[in-house]
């Protein structure tokens, strides 16, 4: 007998459950809304108008039910969440309780947030909402990333966090699908005809294998913050107007990792939204998009700076280990970067922004986006090693 949830279902399952009993009377409505890779999403509404979210893991990927996928991937969500809303509560779903027995998260209701995504993919014009957005985002990757670090938890709670945390099958996911399949021969790839060429020309250069294996040895060996780990726009629930929230979610891909992974994620992806941009001929757009990077670097850094002094063992963890880290950080966040456009143009997971572009813009966004992937990820590895916050404007922006 299975125990995967339906909208049937779901009513019964929710009266079975003490924890979540108390929070709905009587249930009026029950909708499946998921549209990611892996799960299952309902959205639960009661008479009184009360509203949570019921996620549930299925045993395979949704979108390839012949791909099994470890259920335990809920709990390290339901840890990552917890652990996040401890440090930054504004920017991440509440967490309001985990069955381990049947992979279920209670979360916050986000019915009145839109996925990012959809909105930047809906827009022709330039937005301040999206600063905001991009300024939310920076303070949450420092915040996190600087409270779960060894400087923000000390040595031993530090230690526990990693063993906590540890999520090999996800891990693998992302070491496959973004770190290593765009850059070889594999099944998963599939482009355009007209683009097989742009992709030869990127996977055809010695220098970005090169960085993709350091990017990949980097992600398996350095556990210093505590990711999201799978940090694009499609991850990012916002709403604008008079009472602004933005908010991280599915964080099933956490782990312990290298702090610039999520700036890295999220910045391939302005670089995907761009090139969007830019093959709907909304030039200036597309630079403001590209400045995003530019908007989450800053509110990052100052935020980081602004935590700095809290710091765990200053007599070592002198002001030019700062500058060290933040070197660091922008540095893997560049080669990052670059490999999630790769693979968002190339391999398994690719997204809306470039794939509902009619034929000729598609083509068009593809190039100019595998281009700039091949600057981004060999970018350090040619010298460009200094932080610039407007690196995706200098590195990324269309020839
Ligand atoms: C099999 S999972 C494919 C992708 O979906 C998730 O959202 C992650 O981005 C992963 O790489
Ligand atoms: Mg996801």
């Amino acid at each position: 007998m299975t125990d995967l949830l339906d909208v049937e279902s779901v009513p019964a399952y929710i009266a079975s459950v003490p924890e979540l009993a108390s929070r709905l009377g009587t249930i009026t409505e029950v909708r499946e809304v998921g549209d990611g890779n892996l799960n299952l999403v309902f959205v639960v509404r009661d008479a009184d108008a009360r509203a949570l979210v019921l996620k549930q893991s299925l045993p395979y990927v949704r979108t390839d039910p012949s791909w099994p996928m470890t259920r335990e991937r809920s709990s390290r969500e339901a840890n990552v969440l917890a652990a996040h809303q401890a440090i930054d509560a504004a920017h991440v779903p509440a967490l309001l309780f985990y069955d381990q027995s049947r992979y279920v998260l209670a979360l916050e209701d986000l019915s009145d947030h839109r996925v990012w995504r959809t909105v930047l993919n809906e827009r022709t014009e330039a937005s301040a909402d999206d600063v905001h957005a991009a300024t939310a985002l920076g303070e949450y990757i420092a915040n996190v990333g600087f409270g779960t670090s060894v400087l923000g938890l000390g040595s031993a709670a530090h230690k526990r966090g990693v063993a906590t945390a540890i999520n090999p099958e996800l891990c693998e996911i992302t070491e496959d699908l973004v770190l290593t399949e765009p850059f070889v021969d594999h099944a998963h790839n599939v482009v355009h005809p007209d683009n097989v060429a742009d992709v030869a020309e990127l996977a055809g250069d010695p220098d970005v294998r090169h960085a993709a294996g350091l990017a990949k040895l980097a992600f398996m060996t350095r556990a210093e913050s505590l990711l999201h780990g799978d940090l694009h726009t499609g991850s990012v629930f916002v709403r604008f107007g008079a009472e602004p929230s933005v908010r991280a979610f599915d964080s099933e891909f956490g782990f312990y990792g290298p702090l610039g992974f999520d700036l890295g994620m999220l910045w391939g992806n302005y670089v995907l939204a761009a090139a969007r941009a830019t093959a709907q001929g909304q030039n200036a757009r597309a630079a403001a998009l590209l400045d995003l990077g530019r908007v989450t670097w800053d509110a990052f850094e100052a935020t980081y700076r602004h935590r700095w002094p809290s710091r765990q063992d200053p007599r070592v963890y002198e002001d030019a280990v700062l500058e060290a880290v933040l070197r660091q950080a922008w540095t893997d966040a560049v080669t990052y970067a670059g490999a999630e456009v790769a693979r968002r143009v190339i391999g398994f997971a690719k997204v809306a922004d470039i794939e509902t572009l009619p034929e000729a813009e598609r083509v068009q966004a593809a190039r100019r986006a595998l281009r700039a992937a091949r600057k981004l990820i060999t970018h350090t590895l040619h010298g460009g090693t200094a932080p610039g916050p407007a690196v995706l404007t200098d590195v990324a922006a269309p020839a």
